[in-house]
C-alpha cells in the first residue's frame, strides 16, 4: 500500500461512525466456549528443528518407512513431547533459549456429523504457525498473542487425523513486536487447541454493549457466516426481561439499538448477565456487562462517575512455575494478587493475554488496559508492518470487544518520536477506534524533555490521537534518585487524563540492606515512597501502573545472582513472594479506596 494511501486510508477512518463499531473484517469465531468442541490439549510429538529441514523434507506428511529400503529421516513418535497449551522453553532444558522452529504433530478421532461445520482453533501461537491437516496446508497465522482458525469442514475424515503445525519464534525487524523486547519470547502453542464445531449458518460474531455515551440503550450488531445469512437473530438478556428480534441482511450482518434497564458493571459491582443469541440453526450464550466509560477533561468516567485507576502493570508469566501463562487457575492467581494489592485495574503488558484472563477480570470487576505489542522501536516505514500490526489490534478487539471490564485499547509501547512513526501509531489509533468506538485510546508513551530544572516535558505529537496518556517514566532506577521525584514536575497535555503506566526498581525478595542499595528491597520500597508522593502533585493523574506484578523471565536481565535472566521489578518474586514495596502500594490504594466515590484524584485522599 502507498503511504498516499494509508494517509487517505487514516483520514477516512477518522470520520465519525454512527455505530458503535463495526464488524471487523476477521474471519475469528467467536466466544469458543460457547460452542461444541474438541479439545486437542495434552501431549503433542515435537520435532526441533533448527535448520528448518521440515518444510523441504515434508514433515506435515507425517510419513513412515514404506518398507526397510525406504528413506524417511523424521519420526514425530520417536522424537519426544511436548505439552499443549505450553511454551517450549520452561517444558525442556535445552529449549530455554530456542529460537527456531518445532513441529508439532497430534493425532485425533474425529466423528463427521451431519449439518456441521468445523474449525481448528488457536487460541495463540508465537510466532508464526504454519499449519497442516493430513497432510494438507491449511495455513498460516503469524502473531504470537492473538487467537486464529481455518474451517476444515472438507478436511476432516471421520475417524483418525492429524494435524501438524509447524511452530517457529525467530524474531524479525519487520515482526510486531520487532527484535528487541524486555520479556521472554515463548515459543509453541501457548493456548488451547481446539475443533470446534458449528451449524451450517452460525453466528460467527456479535458485539453487544451499551450505546457509546449511554447509559440506557444496548447497541451493536450480529455477523452471520453460511450459507443462509439472511434470517432472524433473537437477542435475550431474561434478567433483564429484554428479549429482541432482529433480521440480518444478505451478508448476514444486522446492527441494533434499543432501550434497556440494567445494572452497571463496576468494580464494586461486575454484574454479568446471561446474553442468548439465537437463530433457527444455532444458538451461543454468553455472559457480558454493561458500562460507559468516557472521559471529562483530566477524569476517565465509568458509568459517568471520575474513577480513579489504581493498577498494576503485569505479564502473561505463570506464577510459581514460570512460562507463558495460560489457564483460569493462573489467572485466579495473577489476579487475586492484584486484588490483594487493593487495585481496580491492571495493565496487560505488552501483548494480548490470554481470554481465561480477561473473563476472570470480568467476573472479578477489573478493570483491564489491553496492549498489542508495538514496542520500542519497529518498522514504521514498512507498509506490511503495520498491516501486522492492525491485523493484531483486529483480533483483539474481535475476541474481547463484549468483555466490560477491557476499558482501554494500547496502541504500543515506548516508541521512539519520529514523523513516520507518529503517523504509524496514529492510523493504529484511528483503526482501533473504527473497530470499537466505545472504548478509550491510549499508549504507553515516555519521550519526554527537559523543561529547565527538574521539569520533564512531554510533547510527543502522538498525544492528540490518544484519549488516555499513558506514561512511563523511571525516576530513581534508570535516572536520578528516588528523591528527585519530591520535586518533579511533569509537563503533560492537562486537558486529557493520565495515566503513569510504568514506574518502578529492581529488588531481590529477601535482600535487605540499606535504601541507596540497589536491588534490595528498601531500595525498592524507597522509590515507591518517593513516587507516590509525586503522583499526589500531578493534577491531570487518573491512574496508575507501576512495574510490575510479579518478577519475570527476561533475556536482556543476565546479572548473575540478581537477575539471572529475570527481570526483578515485580513487588511479588516469581515464587509467589511479597516484598516490602508490595505493602507500601497496597497501604496507599487501601487510602485512595476508601476516598474513590469521594475524591478520584489521590491528592484528595487522607494525607498519612
Ligand atoms: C520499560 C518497558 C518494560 C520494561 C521496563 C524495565 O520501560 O516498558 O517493558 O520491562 O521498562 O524494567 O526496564
Amino acid at each position: 500500500m502507498s503511504v498516499k494511501f494509508k494517509c487517505l486510508l487514516g483520514l477516512l477512518l477518522l470520520l465519525p461512525s454512527l455505530a458503535n463499531a463495526q464488524p471487523p473484517p476477521a474471519n475469528l469465531i467467536a466466544n469458543i466456549s460457547g460452542r461444541t468442541s474438541i479439545s486437542l490439549s495434552g501431549v503433542w510429538k515435537i520435532i526441533v528443528d533448527p535448520y528448518e529441514t521440515g518444510l523441504g523434507a515434508r514433515f506435515y506428511e507425517n510419513r513412515k518407512p514404506k518398507d526397510k529400503q525406504d528413506l524417511v529421516e523424521y519420526d514425530f513418535d520417536s522424537s519426544g513431547n511436548l505439552k499443549v497449551p505450553g511454551d517450549w522453553n520452561t517444558q525442556r532444558e535445552s529449549l530455554l533459549f530456542y529460537e527456531g522452529p518445532v513441529w508439532y504433530q497430534k493425532s485425533f478421532e474425529y466423528h463427521q456429523r451431519g449439518h456441521t461445520r468445523s474449525f481448528v482453533y488457536f487460541g495463540a501461537a508465537n510466532y508464526l504457525a504454519r499449519v497442516y491437516l493430513n497432510g494438507k496446508r491449511l495455513g498460516e497465522h503469524t502473531g504470537g498473542f492473538t487467537p486464529f482458525n481455518f474451517e476444515v469442514t472438507d478436511d476432516l475424515r471421520d475417524g483418525d487425523n492429524f494435524l501438524i503445525v509447524e511452530v517457529n519464534n525467530q524474531r524479525h525487524s519487520d515482526g510486531v513486536p520487532a527484535l528487541n523486547t524486555d520479556w521472554w519470547n515463548y515459543g509453541g502453542l501457548t493456548r488451547d487447541v481446539a475443533i470446534v464445531e458449528t451449524p451450517e449458518t452460525f453466528i460467527q460474531d456479535y458485539f453487544v454493549q451499551l450505546a457509546k455515551g449511554s447509559r440506557s440503550d444496548v447497541a451493536g450488531w450480529i455477523k452471520l457466516n453460511g450459507a443462509a445469512p439472511a434470517q432472524l437473530v433473537t437477542l435475550e438478556i431474561p434478567d433483564a426481561g429484554l428479549r429482541k428480534s432482529i433480521t440480518t441482511d444478505a451478508n448476514g450482518y444486522a446492527d441494533f439499538h434499543f432501550p434497556a434497564k440494567l445494572r452497571l458493571w463496576s468494580p464494586e459491582t461486575p454484574k454479568l448477565y446471561h446474553v442468548i443469541l439465537s437463530t433457527a440453526g444455532d444458538r451461543i450464550e454468553d455472559q457480558i456487562g454493561f458500562r460507559t466509560v468516557e472521559t471529562r477533561g483530566a477524569q476517565i468516567l465509568l458509568n459517568g462517575k471520575p474513577l480513579f485507576l489504581r493498577g498494576i502493570a503485569m505479564h502473561e508469566e505463570a506464577p510459581f512455575r514460570s512460562g507463558r501463562s495460560f489457564s483460569a487457575e493462573d489467572a485466579a492467581t495473577l489476579l487475586g494478587w492484584a486484588k490483594d494489592l487493593g487495585c481496580n485495574f491492571v495493565r496487560l503488558a505488552h501483548y494480548p493475554h490470554n481470554e481465561a484472563l480477561i473473563r476472570a477480570a470480568d467476573r472479578m470487576g477489573i478493570l483491564v488496559w489491553a496492549e498489542v505489542p508495538v514496542y520500542w522501536d519497529i518498522e514504521w516505514t514498512n507498509s506490511a508492518t503495520l498491516d501486522l500490526a492492525q491485523q493484531q489490534m483486529r483480533d483483539l478487539v474481535a475476541r474481547d470487544h463484549n468483555r466490560a471490564a477491557v476499558v482501554l485499547w494500547s496502541v504500543g509501547n515506548e516508541t521512539p518520536i519520529s514523523a513516520p512513526r507518529t503517523e504509524f501509531l496514529k492510523q493504529l489509533a484511528a483503526y482501533a477506534r473504527q473497530l470499537d468506538s466505545t472504548r478509550l485510546i491510549t499508549a504507553a508513551l515516555n519521550r519526554t524533555e527537559s523543561g529547565g530544572p527538574d521539569t520533564r516535558v512531554l510533547n510527543d505529537p502522538l498525544a492528540e490521537s490518544l484519549d488516555v496518556i499513558g506514561l512511563n517514566e523511571y525516576l530513581g532506577w534508570y535516572s536520578g534518585l528516588a528523591e528527585d521525584a519530591d520535586r518533579a514536575v511533569w509537563k503533560v497535555p492537562e486537558e486529557k487524563p493520565l495515566i503513569i503506566s510504568e514506574f518502578g526498581a529492581g529488588a531481590i525478595y529477601g535482600y535487605h540492606g540499606d535504601a541507596e542499595t540497589r536491588f534490595t528491597e528498601e531500595f525498592q520500597t524507597r522509590v515507591f515512597q518517593h513516587q507516590i508522593e509525586m503522583l499526589k502533585r500531578i493534577p491531570s493523574l487518573a491512574g496508575m501502573s507501576p512495574w510490575v506484578l510479579m518478577d519475570f523471565r527476561s533475556p536482556r536481565r543476565p546479572l548473575t545472582g540478581i537477575q539471572d535472566f529475570y527481570n526483578r521489578k515485580g513487588l511479588i518474586s516469581d515464587r509467589g513472594q511479597r516484598k516490602q514495596a508490595f505493602y507500601t502500594l497496597q497501604e496507599f490504594y487501601r487510602k485512595m479506596a476508601e476516598t474513590q466515590g469521594v475524591a478520584a484524584h489521590p491528592g484528595d485522599a487522607k494525607s498519612e
